[in-house]
């Protein structure tokens, strides 16, 4: 060996102890990387337990516009991390800005103004359409991610498992349109329930903040208000998912095994209406409802669209009145009938909160008590947090948005039924300071699911709820504070928004970002989030529970992308908007 190549081993190896011995924590400040309004909160995340000062300045570090002192040292119960928090709501100042942390570093740049997250509500729901399938994405709407006509669906193969006596074997229906669920390019009843369901309270409940908005989408000229056209496009789907001979819905519309990574006109694998089953016919129940009372105001615009929804409902609640306990449970289905069908399962087999559901939409679109009647049996003012699977307290807040127009029958449990939403809430309330990010989420490890991010968004809507019933505004800063943790204060630094913000997701787990050879994935996706199951297997930097994330298109478990949680985003940050601009308003 010679000398020179000896010596450059030599230093190669100090650098390699050097480096591992004052290992450096990534991203060191972290914070919402879209910014902040000038009149809310306003907090950022140092990962330290020495310095205590940092300042705001103007990007090119010029300028210092308020100097500060970092919190108190707090601990992660998941890992040794120390953080101190960097408090500047008192800085109100329209702005770019960077916070500074002598020898730390400085924060990604951030704004202060108000709309400041109105990019990120658009391109969320803007996702939506990206997602829409049996149609091409013209450059008018798409931009650069133009795309071909997916999954036509006018030929979609009743499946051994749901045939009948009028759809025997080899029957095929049409059932164009709706979302792709996620990655996949799958469509799922019980997974488009939660996310219609979202999305349409989400109209319900700021409908002047929706009625103004223009996403730039094909219907964006007619007079819908583009949020509705956007629904619409799954609506049409899941409606035609219901056998009209009984009211029973298919539990979803699939190829038999995923596709590759390829773009959606390359797939051509045939599609299957699987086994009707409970779950989707109460999640489809109660979504036809609801959208039956949004819809009425356009009937003009959508001739007896509100109708149709509303006989679909009724007849669905029938079909599962007769059966109740129809569970979609894959294993079992494969092991009776061919082809075997291994896309996503969506299995659930307690119907308690569906039915809960349900009763509630169609209760509170007919008025009708005997519907009231029915939810007492399933608990009429019971609030847990929505899942795909546990879809409760989409009713008890339908129910919460119309108090003042129930019948005395679900009158009577109002006072309850906010009780249990705030003591819901209390318990994070409880647990911000300390928790290390200072967030409602992430103060339990449960809260790490596969689509943890999900988890995050659905607790800063029960905080909006818990914000418009209680008028206090400790619930609004820490709902906006869980919108801070996806947009970048967070265990890994990432604002999971594809497009929103400096450190994002380039590589999630879904088919056209990844095949369409464009280096930007498509904007406005909410990555699934750290989850230390790591179901997929891949190569994770962390598997701490609030750390573990993985951003490579491997990732199915941490970086898919998924309709679930891009509705409550969408909910979560247009509800912000629609306060702040009535704040603003008011003042
Ligand atoms: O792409 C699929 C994703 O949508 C699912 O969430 C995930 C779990 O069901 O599965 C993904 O598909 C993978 C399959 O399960 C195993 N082979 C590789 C597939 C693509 O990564
Ligand atoms: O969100 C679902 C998660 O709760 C499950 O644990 C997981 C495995 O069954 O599946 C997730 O849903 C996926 C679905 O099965 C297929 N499309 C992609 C969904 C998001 O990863």
């Amino acid at each position: 060996m010679t000398d020179r190549k000896y010596t450059s081993i030599l230093i190669a190896l100090l650098i390699g102890i050097t480096s591992c011995a004052q290992e450096k924590v990534q991203d060191p400040i972290r914070l919402n990387q879209i910014g902040f309004y000038p009149n809310a909160s306003k907090v950022a995340v140092v990962i330290t337990d020495t310095v205590s000062s940092f300042y705001i300045s103007t990007p090119d570090l010029k300028n210092k516009v308020f100097l500060g002192t970092l919190g108190e040292v707090r601990s992660s119960t998941f890992s040794s991390k120390k953080t101190r928090i960097a408090d500047f709501s008192k800085f109100t100042k329209d702005g770019t800005y960077v916070l500074v942390v002598p020898g730390i570093g400085q924060s990604y740049s951030f704004e202060i103004k108000n709309k400041v997250h109105d990019e990120v509500a658009k391109a969320s729901i803007k996702s939506f359409y990206f997602q829409r399938v049996s149609t091409s994405l013209s450059e008018q709407y798409a931009g650069k991610w133009k795309r071909k006509a997916g999954h036509p669906d006018n030929n979609v193969v009743i499946h051994p498992s749901a045939i009948s006596a009028k759809r025997p074997e080899g029957f095929s229906i049409s059932s164009p349109r709706g979302w792709y669920d996620a990655g996949d390019y799958n469509k799922y009843i019980v997974n488009s329930g939660i996310t219609m369901g979202t999305m349409l309270s989400a109209y319900e409940d700021f409908p002047i903040y929706f009625n103004e908005l223009n996403l730039n989408i094909p219907e964006s000229k007619n007079d819908v208000p583009d949020l509705l056209d956007e629904v619409l496009w799954n609506l049409r789907w899941m409606l035609t998912m219901q056998d009209p001979d009984d009211g029973g819905v298919y539990h979803k519309c699939t190829n038999a095994k995923f596709d590759g990574m390829v773009m959606p006109d390359f797939t051509k694998l045939p599609r299957y209406a699987v086994q009707k089953g409970t779950a989707a016919t109460l999640d489809f129940a109660a979504v036809t409802a609801l959208a039956s009372r949004v819809y009425r105001k356009y009937d003009k615009q959508f001739p007896g669209l509100a109708d149709s929804c509303l006989r679909a409902s009724v007849l669905a609640w029938q079909w599962t009145v007769k059966n109740p306990d129809v569970e979609y449970n894959q294993r079992a289905i494969n092991k009776q009938f061919d082809p075997d069908i291994t896309t996503g399962a969506y299995g659930d087999s307690d119907f308690k909160d569906e039915f809960s559901w349900a009763a509630t939409e169609l209760y509170l679109t007919t008025k009708d008590d005997a519907y009231y009647q029915s939810l007492l049996t399933f608990g009429a003012s019971t609030i847990t947090l929505p899942s795909w699977n546990n879809v409760r307290a989409l009713g008890q807040y339908s129910l919460l948005r119309f108090n003042k127009s129930l019948t005395p029958l679900a009158l009577k449990d109002d006072a309850e039924r906010k009780k249990n939403l705030l003591s819901m809430v209390d318990v994070w309330m409880n647990g911000l300071n300390q928790n290390i990010y200072q967030t409602a989420m992430g103060q339990s490890k449960k809260d790490f699911v596969w689509g943890s991010n999900g988890v995050c968004a659905n607790q800063g809507i029960a905080l909006m709820y818990a914000y418009q019933v209680s008028d206090d505004q400790k619930y609004l800063d820490a709902a906006i504070g869980n919108l801070d943790y996806m947009l970048g204060r967070n265990g890994t630094g990432y604002s999971f928004v594809t497009g929103s913000g400096d450190k994002t997701p380039m590589h999630p787990h879904h088919r056209p970002s990844e095949a369409d050879g464009i280096v930007d994935p498509i904007p406005g996706l909410l990555a699934g989030g750290s989850n230390p199951g790591m179901q997929d297997k891949c190569s994770y930097s962390s598997s701490v529970a609030d750390e573990a994330y993985s951003d490579t298109s491997c990732s199915y478990a941490s970086n898919e992308i998924a309709i679930n949680w891009n509705a409550p985003l969408v909910y979560l940050v247009s509800a912000i908007e629609a306060t702040q601009i009535k704040h603003q308003k008011a003042q």
